[in-house]
């Protein structure tokens, strides 16, 4: 094991190579393994890695991708990716944070250390306290920790002053067991990090096909004619889904990838589990590439949606079977300007045909998106109007074709099912009131932007993050760490340190939980916890690896823990809550459906697909039983003379806020990560050279400004107008206010800005 690093590294050795033009392949293998040898030894790291994804191991942590399942068998002995590898070194490292590290450090000088930095100490060991005042965490026991938590929510003068935030990679027992405690408690305002991720897609999927989730198995990838791979990174972020576009492509697929940017794994891919791909010869992915200008998705296809309609390639049998708005669609359509819908996309008009051909000459088509739709200010209505084209050509509900969603964190789509939400259905909160005998509260609570809002006007008495990194995740960085240091106290469940423990309340606790890897127990008794995958099959998931510290709980424990303290013996008994997960299970079965007979089924191979309507059956739960065909406006943002569209992306060396290390390699950063990347034109258009150093300005409707220091400018293939740099760095430019209508999103994708030389 190599130790953590004592000193933080800044930019001073960054360089900058030729960007790739594949993904994986031999050297994404010697990376996996370096990662895990470096943080795990050589014997640990094979042990673990031979439990990834496998039916009696892990889930792995990585993303929500489902495990792939060709003809009914597992594709290889090893599911993991590069990207999986590291997610699991970093939980399962040997490296440790002890309550010396705190006794060194003081909350301040950590503080100033970067996100790198502090997630590379190691995994926390025990429960730590900063005192009201004090300039350092100190030991705590749980039993104190847990009465201080009971205390200060005793105190509330209203339920409504404590905020509970959730991260992606909690089970659904733990997700389950804290969202009943948060509303025995008697508030909603369980925001999440779906909230800044795919809520645009469930808003948008919700109105039209009357269910928040995709459509698709992981059969209709491979099954499917064409895959259309819209605002998604899969090489960096969900690297094992380019192994199910490598079957599909060879079973005879077109893939079309619309992105500004042109990704490497996009581009071709080579198998590291295949000899073909160790050979180096990989399979070419995408057939079309579209380079479309940062927010303009919901022109491109409302021209596609036009030509359809146009040209007679609608599939009118479903159509008129099964939607609603076909004819106010194909009126407005028909009206539009479609000279400045193409101006806008920044493609041309050869491009567009391009498209519209393969899309009209294809009736199993998947449609696959992620972050790159999802946080622009018109996420849902352009989300929308993709699901307005899979609508026109019937290309749902049928093997091989669907809405995709690609999630990212590994529950996230679980913990939204499980009730971690902070506007409940009434029928969620009537069987939760049903189960349980209590009347769980009415109201919506707060979703991430408006808890900042509520936190920074001293509305907010007590934040719980069930994982995360608050702080660094959300827009302003500046205004949420101020937001969250206005809390009498904060409490964070994690598993590494990170910027929402240094920039804390008046009050901080810090509880540190178990990962995925680890042996979850109470008593002789071994546990294991569920989760739900991005195409809604829930599986079990069971850690072997010996906890990182015996201190550790699990986070069923940890609520168990706060709620006993904070609760009368209403609602359940939580002191024995959690020593058996299969009673929770049982309580989940009861409330949530599509999980009867939970216990069982969990247990078979593989688990169970949840019911999905569209999917399954062509139904769909809207108002009038019907999907909806919806009109949508297209709105180009204004980006003034001389100024840019920056869009922030994630680098190949990072898991949202954990930063792995300083490469990008797929796109030719090293040692470094302060660089915006501009298309070469604009660069000289703007007077600045490549490698110049600028200060990058966000400017707002409101006339106020932000600034990001110091970032190298680097020449990139981004169409002109466009530019890119990495969250979080760039995440002091997005104002709290600027979200996506509908979802209320930050605009983490759309964001106006000139590059301004430091003087
Ligand atoms: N290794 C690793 N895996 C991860 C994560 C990680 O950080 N690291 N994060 C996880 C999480 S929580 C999530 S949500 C997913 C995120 O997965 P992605 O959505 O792939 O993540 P981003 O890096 O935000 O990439 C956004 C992509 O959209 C493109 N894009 C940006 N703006 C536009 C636009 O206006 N139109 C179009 N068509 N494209 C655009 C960008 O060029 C980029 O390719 O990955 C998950 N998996
Ligand atoms: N500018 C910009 N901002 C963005 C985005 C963007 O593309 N651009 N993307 C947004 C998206 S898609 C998302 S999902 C959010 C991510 O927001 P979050 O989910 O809040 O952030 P993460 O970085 O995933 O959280 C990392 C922390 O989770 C803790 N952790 C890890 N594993 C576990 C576990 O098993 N249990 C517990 N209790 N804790 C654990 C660790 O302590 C680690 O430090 O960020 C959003 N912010
Ligand atoms: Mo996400």
């Amino acid at each position: 094991m190599k130790p953590a690093p004592r000193v933080d590294q800044g930019d001073e050795h960054l360089k900058v190579t030729a960007p790739k033009g594949y993904a994986a392949g031999i050297p994404a293998v010697v990376e996996s393994v370096r990662q895990l040898v470096d943080h795990l030894g050589v014997a640990k790291a094979a042990r673990t890695m031979l439990r990834i994804n496998q039916p009696d191991g892990f889930d792995c942590p990585g993303c929500a991708w489902p495990e792939d399942n060709l003809n009914g068998h597992r594709t290889s002995r090893f599911e993991f990716c590069e990207n999986g590898a590291k997610a699991i070194a970093e939980e399962a490292t040997d490296r440790r944070i002890t309550a010396d590290f705190f006794a060194e450090h003081s909350i301040a000088s950590l503080a100033e250390r970067s996100d790198y930095w502090l997630g590379q100490q190691g995994r926390l060991t025990e429960p730590m306290y900063r005192p009201a005042g004090a300039t350092h965490y100190e030991p705590i026991s749980w039993e104190a920790a847990f009465a201080r938590i009971g205390g200060a929510l005793r105190a509330l003068s209203s339920p409504d002053r404590a905020v509970f935030y959730t991260s992606g990679r909690t089970s659904n027992e733990a997700a389950f067991s804290y969202q009943l405690f948060v509303r025995a408690l008697g508030t909603n305002n369980l925001p999440d990090c779906s909230n800044m991720c795919h809520e645009s897609s469930g808003v948008a999927l919700t109105e039209t096909i009357g269910i928040g989730k995709g459509t698709v198995t992981i059969e209709d990838i491979h099954d499917a004619g064409l895959l259309v791979i819209i605002g998604q990174n899969p090489g960096t972020n969900h690297p094992r889904m380019l192994s199910a576009l490598e079957t599909a492509k060879r079973r005879g697929a077109k893939v079309v990838s619309i992105n500004p940017l042109p990704e490497a794994g996009l581009m071709q891919f080579r198998n590291p589990q295949t000899v073909r791909g160790l050979a180096r010869r990989g399979t070419a992915l995408s057939d079309l590439h579209l380079p479309v200008a940062v927010g303009a998705d919901l022109a491109l296809f409302q021209l596609v949606n036009a030509r359809l309609a146009a040209s007679g390639s609608v599939d009118r049998a479903f159509v008129d079977a099964s939607c609603d708005g076909f004819d106010e669609l194909t009126t407005h359509l028909a009206g539009l300007d479609h000279d400045a819908l193409l101006a806008a996309t920044g493609l041309t008009a050869g491009d567009v045909d391009a498209f519209v051909e393969l899309v009209a000459g294809h009736e199993r088509i998947v449609a696959c998106w992620a972050m790159g739709l999802t946080q622009h200010r018109q996420a849902v209505a352009t989300i929308r109007e993709v699901a307005n084209t899979l609508l026109l050509r019937g290309a749902i509900g049928k093997r091989g074709a669907g809405l995709c969603p690609v999630r990212g964190h590994s529950n996230v789509q679980g913990d939204r099912t499980m009730g971690i939400y902070e506007r409940p259905s009434p029928a969620f909160l009537d069987a939760l009131a049903d189960r349980f005998g209590f009347e769980p509260p009415r109201a919506h609570g707060f979703d991430t932007v408006e808890a900042i809002a509520a936190m920074a006007a001293g509305d907010v008495d007590v934040f719980v993050a069930m994982g995360g990194n608050f702080v660094s995740a959300a827009p302003d960085t500046e205004a949420t760490a101020a937001a969250m240091e206005r809390c009498a106290l904060t409490v964070q469940v994690s598993t590494k340190l990170n910027r929402s423990h240094v920039r804390c309340g008046t009050e901080a606790l810090i509880l540190p939980c178990l990962g995925r890897t680890e042996r979850d127990s109470r008593g002789p008794e071994q546990r294991f916890v569920t989760v739900e995958d991005s195409m809604g099959v829930v599986h079990a998931t069971r850690g072997r690896n010996d906890p990182a510290s015996p201190h550790l709980r699990s986070e069923v424990d940890i609520v168990a823990g706060i709620a006993a303290a904070a609760l009368d013996a209403s609602v359940v008994d939580w002191t024995d809550w959690g020593r058996d997960y299969a009673a929770i299970r049982d309580h989940i079965a009861a409330v949530v459906p599509g999980f009867e007979d939970f216990n069982r089924r969990v247990v078979e191979p593989g688990g169970f697909a949840l019911p999905n309507g569209p999917r399954d059956s062509r139904t769909f739960a809207t108002a009038t039983g019907r999907a909806r065909l919806t009109v949508n406006t297209f709105e180009p943002i204004k980006v003034p003379p001389g100024r840019l569209l920056l869009q922030t992306v994630r680098s190949h060396d990072q898991y949202n806020t954990t930063i792995y290390g300083l490469d990008d390699r797929y796109r030719g950063i090293h040692d470094g990560r302060r660089v915006v990347f501009v298309n070469a034109d604009d660069i000289t258009a703007l007077g600045h050279a490549d490698g110049d150093v600028v200060d990058v300005v966000s400017e707002w409707r409101d006339g106020s400004e932000r600034r990001a220091e110091r970032f190298r400018i680097v020449s990139y293939p981004t169409p002109r107008g466009c530019c890119a740099a990495y969250f979080p760095e760039a995440n002091v430019l997005v104002p709290l206010d600027s979200v996506a209508e509908g979802s209320r999103t930050p605009t983490s994708k759309a964001i106006v800005v000139r590059l301004e030389r430091r003087g």
